[in-house]
């Protein structure tokens, strides 16, 4: 039976926003605070209760605000301190719940703490950083190229697991985790419900011969932190590269008070070899590690998340499954089979309306600092043409293109250019069109989310796997107190579908279906109640 904090877990359904692409309020281009107040009852009305906003803080936003230069402002460009007020009040007002993005591992370079240490060896922030006279290790930076820059004040190098002007935090230095505990109280007292946690497994390093994460203290850390003091009542949601279920365990068991739940990221290589090159694949990869996870999870008792897009990944619709005849469908589908599962929905922003990749024919349109460094190393082994195909596939900014509310100027997202190219699909892709589409993501979103918190077997039910590894098809079900669901998901091919259960009239279906037996279009998805 999971304990409270995680039963009062599996009620969450998280939106993601990524703040500088969601809405322009003022017209200068760049998403902000006050356009996120405005869309409040956009996400109401599609039935999320939560919000996860990516960093909003001061930052110079060479990694887009994931290098901080002051944990405890707001970055200009979405506003001011009371507008992050004002929005959390209004948050709580509709009963929704505020989850900040926390990026302990490392600071901006422009961060009082680095341009402290750098000055020298003796004082208060010295030993904020990584220093050394030599490069101990042949660590890469996550971003490509050495992890390890050269600091002319100071003499020495830092360390940086990320860009050159991301600063990894020394963290075995106990002044930085007090610091950072100080930094996650003020915003626990401003009002904020939880935290998603950046990279939580590199703050503690297997110094200096072994891995740039996962070091001998990690659950010592993540257990000062979260397990104590204010935050232990909080939900929070570590991004980690935890591969395996020992390793979750000792970060989300309930006894070892640490985290709520973690991104587990295994999945996320559905429909590529690589960060930038495909793979021929389809939705039976993304289920087999699904069914795993829930597996697992379920024997341990622990809490599980549930998300397939976020601000690092091109949608996994475009890679395994059709964003062009089947968009529709196929996000249906996608959405079934993941968020009737048991765990805590995320749901990225634009998922809601199918949102696809994009494609650009010039370098120029793109921004990430990971899509740059990438494209310039790939010029110099192959055409560009080829190396535009890859950042095309893989870029980060696939998620971070403006939101499209609308088909018309700049996609309703900003009166002013948009600080990045428009999606290159806005015209076909955008919320005013699904929401007047006779079928609408958004709608069958809401739909599922009005099923799921109404009834308590999609969120406490134990989940039992119908369908067998060779089937081209999913099909679990739900049960709790002798009522029992099941979810019916086809995937690329028609299918004639005999389930070993009668069922009522499906609840929920993608296309109109009376029964849920007979012949499956492609990516159709049906929900029934289960008779006897
Ligand atoms: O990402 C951490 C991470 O290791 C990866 O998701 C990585 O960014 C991605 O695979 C590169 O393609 C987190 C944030 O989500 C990301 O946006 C930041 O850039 C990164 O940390 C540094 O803070
Ligand atoms: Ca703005």
């Amino acid at each position: 039976m999971l304990c409270k904090k995680y039963r009062d877990g599996l009620r969450w359904v998280v939106y993601q926003i990524y703040p500088r692409s969601f809405m322009d309020s003022n017209g200068d281009g760049i998403g902000d605070l006050r356009g996120i107040i405005q869309k409040l009852d956009y996400l109401k009305e599609l039935g999320v209760n939560a919000v996860w906003l990516c960093p909003c803080y001061q930052s110079p936003n060479d990694d887009n605000g994931y290098d901080i230069s002051d944990y405890r402002s707001i970055n200009d460009e979405f506003g001011t301190m009371a507008d992050m007020d004002d929005l959390i009040r209004r948050l709580h007002a509709l009963d929704m719940k505020l989850i900040m993005d926390f990026v302990p591992n490392h600071t901006s370079t422009a961060h009082r703490w680095f341009q402290e240490s750098r000055k020298g060896k003796n004082n208060p922030y010295s030993d904020f950083y990584y220093w050394f006279d030599e490069i101990p290790n042949d660590w890469k930076s996550v971003f490509r190229g050495s992890a390890w820059e050269y600091d002319a004040m100071r003499g020495q190098y830092y360390l940086h697991s990320f860009a050159v002007s991301q600063a990894d935090l020394n963290w075995s230095n106990p002044a930085v985790a007090s610091a950072m505990k100080d930094t996650l109280d003020f915003w626990i007292d401003k009002g904020v419900d939880g935290f998603r946690v950046d990279v939580i497994d590199r703050i503690a390093k297997d110094f200096p011969a072994g891995r740039n994460g996962f070091g001998p203290h990690l659950h010592e850390y993540i257990h000062d932190l979260f397990g104590r003091g204010k935050a232990a009542a909080l939900f929070t949601v570590g991004e980690s590269g935890v591969t395996d279920t020992d390793e979750l365990i000792r970060h989300c068991a309930a006894g070892r008070e640490e985290l709520s739940t973690l991104f587990l990221f295994d999945h996320m290589n559905c429909g590529r070899y690589n960060k930038f090159t495909p793979k021929q694949d389809s939705l039976k990869t993304l289920r087999d590690h699904l069914i795993h996870w829930q597996r697992e999870t379920a024997k341990y008792d622990l809490l599980h998340s549930l998300f397939v897009d976020n601000h690092d990944q091109p949608p996994m619709i475009s890679r395994i499954a059709d964003d062009r005849e089947k968009r529709y469908e196929s996000a249906a589908c996608m959405a079934a089979m993941l968020y009737l599962l048991k765990g805590v929905p995320f749901i990225y922003q634009g998922q809601e309306i199918g949102g696809a990749s994009a494609h650009y024919d010039s370098i120029g349109c793109f921004n990430d600092i990971e899509t740059i460094q990438a494209y310039r190393e790939f010029c110099q082994t192959m055409p560009k043409d080829q190396a535009l195909e890859k950042i095309n596939f893989g870029s980060r900014d696939n998620a971070r293109h403006p939101m499209a509310w609308n088909g018309g100027e700049n996609g309703g997202f900003s009166a002013g250019k948009p600080w990045i190219a428009l999606h290159s699909r806005y015209r076909d892709i955008n919320v005013q069109k699904d929401l007047a589409a006779e079928r609408s993501v958004y709608r069958f979103y809401q739909a599922l989310l009005k099923l799921r918190r109404s009834n308590a077997v999609f969120l406490d039910g134990d989940v039992q796997v119908v369908s067998s590894a060779e089937d081209p098809f999913f099909i679990f079900t739900r049960s709790l107190n002798g009522e029992k669901w099941a979810v019916i998901c086809n995937f690329e091919s028609e299918q004639q579908i005999a389930l070993p259960f009668r069922c009522e009239a499906p609840a929920l279906a993608s296309l109109d279906r009376a029964s849920a037996d007979g012949a499956y279009a492609p990516y159709e998805c049906a929900v029934a109640k289960i008779k006897d």
